[in-house]
């Protein structure tokens, strides 16, 4: 455990881990190991959790279903919280009333190691942008550890660190609002549009989660920012980080940008050409941002500009992400199903200029689809909707005039119909615009299920 570790020594300690799921998981597996007595608990059913149960017990942990145990500072010495798990439940309640450590696992995590983390957070281009620095320090030959949001629970990862490593680290909102030391050598914010309002209330909450980021860095430490969007650009005031920008549209003096055709980077008075735009293998404005924001963070980590040129010639992009999927009877059909709010599925719709089917709906994280239906009724030739937001998704669309709609109860529906009405020279696109959790865990399980169902149609 790193010099780093100031909290309390876990071995002997009562730990109370909320969230069975793979964060959940992968916490109670690192403190067993460490000496702790640990309950994991789940509001979800014993029924619901067969395979989760079976891991912890195997550790052997003791697990709790169906409900939280009572917290009380005789059963309880720090509570580890998941992402998904909520700050107004009753065990934070008491925790809090008791005054028992509360520990998000990314802080947690972050407190047994000692290599530098790059964080990044914004509300689209996370996975993106961790994975592509990953592939940069990977391809630099720094030894590097990507996790975090991304998928890979950072506490599970924490026996591989040394302190030669850089840490990549995506981190949600959900992450941050429950930190208090966690920071980050590099942090990135790389955008900030409405989504997860169900959880965070209101924009200004939503931002202030973001921005927590930052809230304890110091000398020697790198707030990057969007400056070509308003609201991210505003941090700049709110940390003691040294800000480093990164534009599309300005011309930077500290920073990474795009001057022509030409990405650039310039830091301390000196400018460095990093490549041209038709050099990158990842394509749309979108991205571009993803890229430069990268680009910032991998040079001021001293990496060598022509190696990060080399990766952004041939990193491809992330799997959910405007994958391309197939081509079939001239139809192409690609899987964001990681669009999981209206400004990622806006974006998605907009990197094509071919006509578009496309296949959207899901859970609602309390945003709003006015725009979306407005892009939609643009750009799309035909919408087919499923899932809880379909009436919502429905309505909107009525609302701008749109009625070429049609509205199924499965992706396996979803992409039979789309096969139908398809004609060559169309993209079947699904993004989704919602969240996966009223049909699937999460929206890898419905890019599967999607790109499973695509291969069908070749059948
Ligand atoms: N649970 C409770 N009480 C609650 C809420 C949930 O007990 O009030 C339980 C659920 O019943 C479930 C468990 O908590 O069994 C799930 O915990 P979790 O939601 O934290 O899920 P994990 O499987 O641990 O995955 C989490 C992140 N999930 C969320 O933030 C919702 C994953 O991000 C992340 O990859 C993983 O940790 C590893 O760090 C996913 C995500 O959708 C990709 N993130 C959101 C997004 O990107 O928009 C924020």
């Amino acid at each position: 455990m790193g010099e780093v570790w100031t909290g309390m020594l876990v071995k002997g300690k009562k730990a109370v881990v909320i969230g069975a799921g793979r964060t959940g998981i992968a916490a109670a597996k690192v403190l067993k190991g460490l000496g702790a007595r640990v309950t994991v608990c789940d509001i979800k059913r014993e029924y619901m959790l067969e395979e989760a149960i079976r891991q912890l017990k195997a550790i052997p942990v003791d697990v709790v279903a169906g409900g939280y145990p009572e917290i009380t500072p005789e059963n309880t010495d720090f509570l580890v919280m998941s992402p998904g798990v909520p700050m107004n439940i009753s065990p934070v309640l008491k925790a809090k009333e008791y005054g028992i450590s509360l520990w998000s696992e990314i802080e947690l995590a972050a407190s047994m190691f000692d290599a530098p983390i790059i964080a990044v957070t914004g509300t689209n281009g996370k996975t993106t942008t961790t994975s592509l620095l990953g592939r940069m320090f990977a391809d630099g030959g720094i030894p590097t550890i990507v996790a975090g949001n991304i998928g890979v629970p950072l506490i599970g990862e924490i026996d591989k660190i040394t302190p030669d490593h850089v840490v990549v680290v995506e981190v949600s909102s959900f992450q941050l609002e429950a930190i208090h030391n966690f920071r980050p050598r590099v942090g990135i914010v790389l955008n900030i549009t409405p989504d997860h309002l169900d959880r965070h209330h209101t924009m200004e909450e939503y931002k202030q989660a973001k921005q927590a980021i930052f809230c304890n860095q110091g000398k020697g430490d790198f707030s990057i920012l969007n400056y070509d969007d308003e609201l991210v650009k505003s941090m700049a005031s709110g940390t003691s980080g040294e800000v480093i920008f990164f534009s599309l549209r300005h011309t930077l003096e500290k920073g990474a940008y795009l001057s022509g055709e030409d990405l650039y980077f310039s830091y301390k008075g000196k400018k460095t050409f990093i490549c041209s735009r038709s050099d990158l293998f990842l394509k749309g404005d979108h991205n571009l941002e993803n890229i430069l924001a990268s680009c910032c963070a991998a040079l001021l980590m001293g990496l060598d500009p022509g190696s990060v040129a080399q990766t952004l010639r041939t990193f491809k992009g992330v799997k959910h992400r405007l994958q391309f999927v197939d081509e079939i009877n001239g139809v192409k059909y690609v899987n964001d199903s990681k669009g999981t709010n209206p400004d990622a599925s806006i974006k998605a719709i907009s990197a094509y200029s071919e006509p578009i089917i496309l296949i959207a709906g899901g859970k609602n994280k309390g945003s709003d689809f006015s725009e979306f239906a407005d892009v939609i009724r643009r750009r799309v030739k035909e919408v087919i909707v499923l899932g809880e937001a379909a009436p919502e998704i429905m309505q909107a669309l009525e609302s701008v005039g749109y009625h070429k709609f049609s509205q199924v109860s499965s992706i396996e529906q979803a992409v039979a119909r789309a096969a139908r009405i398809a004609v060559p020279g169309d993209i079947v696109l699904l993004s989704p615009a919602c969240a996966s959790w009223d049909m699937f865990n999460n929206y890898e399980e419905r890019g599967e299920l999607y790109i499973s169902q695509v291969a069908a149609l070749r059948r």
